[in-house]
């Protein structure tokens, strides 16, 4: 693929609001945006979607940095590579850290697409022209939560995630579902409960949600086996799935009906696609998870999404669920429940240099 050189920004912006989980609350966005420019000048965009703090997974903006900067860009540097398929194979001998690996291997298959002037989504394999979006209300009270759904129904999405724990759960939901009868409505424990909370989780069937997503321990897909069982609600794996293999054994197992795939947690398109493409020959509908990203990160969901077993809306919201003003040049916009998937040579979307300078926090350059 003949790369010249690889930039790394490290930017931060605050959200609109803050973003309430009961692991932590997320105020500051601090990412990372990878830059790969090839020897006739095209640029691809990668963004790492980790956290300032391990609080969702270990990793953080700290370790992705020194994974790219130590480890996975002088890989690149030493072996030449053909494909973007090859890069997952590339990373094998470092173990995990799969959201530095995802930053810059997004970039490589962003730049590939470009060089082959082909969509992203068209490379991958997508089918749809648009996907469905869903969004995802993280409050800490009922009634803040019902403000954010109603400005959401207006904005047109689909389906709607609620946060929930074990002091936030049944009379929250339900009041929700008191309000809208019909709404398609799923709820997102983040590992908030054990097996002695069984009770409280059975209860939740009645509310007739989509889904519950990682009730259980982030490792533990032996007990949300039993726990499925136990529920009538299809339960969704988002933490416990951070490779093929973890996909592999959780299906067999009975642990969920539904993964949320997210390319970052699994370190990258091609193992997100290879999830998918498991799932889709099984019957196993995916959707595409959400992490507070900025457009790039953004595009890259939306050019996965169009994969045609992506049957449920994902939490891939528009550019201002979170921001004032987005990375990336347009910014992705909601209409009528779809995002459009874009036509253009790779992601399809432009980065927005004067909002990334703007919001610069440090730079790093590798030559090749
Ligand atoms: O558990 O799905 C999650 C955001 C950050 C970390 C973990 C999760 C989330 C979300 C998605 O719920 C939010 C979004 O980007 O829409
Ligand atoms: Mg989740």
């Amino acid at each position: 693929m003949k790369i010249r050189s690889v930039q790394i920004y490290v930017i931060q912006i605050p959200l609109k609001t803050p973003f309430i989980t009961h692991l932590d609350t997320v105020r500051e966005r601090q990412g990372i945006i990878v830059e790969v420019t090839d020897a006739d000048g095209n640029k691809g965009y990668g963004e790492g979607v980790a956290f300032s703090s391990p609080w969702y997974t270990e990793e953080t903006v700290e370790t992705c940095l020194h994974m790219l900067s130590d480890f996975l860009i002088p890989l690149l540097q030493k072996q030449t590579i053909k494909q973007p398929e090859e890069v997952s194979h590339l990373f094998q001998s470092i173990r995990r850290n799969h959201m530095a690996k995802a930053a810059l291997e997004t970039a490589l298959w962003d730049l590939y697409a470009k060089q082959q002037s082909k969509p992203l989504a068209k490379i991958l394999g997508g089918t749809r022209e648009k996907v469905a979006s869903g969004v995802v209300v993280a409050a800490d009270s009922v009634t803040r939560a019902l403000k954010d759904i109603e400005k959401y129904l207006e904005d047109g999405y689909q389906r709607v995630k609620v946060k929930i724990n074990p002091h936030q759960d049944y009379s929250f939901l339900s009041e929700i579902r008191r309000y809208y009868p019909n709404l398609p409505i799923m709820a997102d424990a983040n590992s908030a409960y054990s097996l002695k909370d069984l009770d409280r989780l059975k209860a939740l069937d009645e509310l007739n949600l989509l889904m519950i997503e990682q009730p259980l321990a982030y490792d533990d897909i032996v007990e949300h086996a039993i726990l499925q069982k136990e529920l009538k609600t299809p339960i969704c794996l988002d933490e416990s799935i951070v490779t093929f293999a973890d996909a592999r054994k959780a299906i067999e197992l009975g642990s969920c009906k539904i993964i949320n795939i997210k390319v970052g947690r699994v370190g990258g398109l091609y193992e997100a696609k290879r999830i998918h493409d498991y799932c889709y020959d099984r019957g196993i509908e995916v959707w595409c998870g959400g992490m507070i990203e900025f457009g790039i990160s953004r595009a890259h969901n939306i050019a996965l999404a169009s994969l045609p077993g992506f049957t449920i809306p994902g939490d891939i919201s528009a550019s201002n669920r979170f921001w004032e003003e987005d990375i990336i040049f347009p910014e992705v916009g909601v209409e009528n429940g779809f995002i459009h998937v874009p036509g253009e040579p790779g992601i399809g979307f432009k980065i927005n240099e004067k909002r990334l300078q703007e919001k610069l926090q440090a730079k790093r350059s590798f030559v090749f």
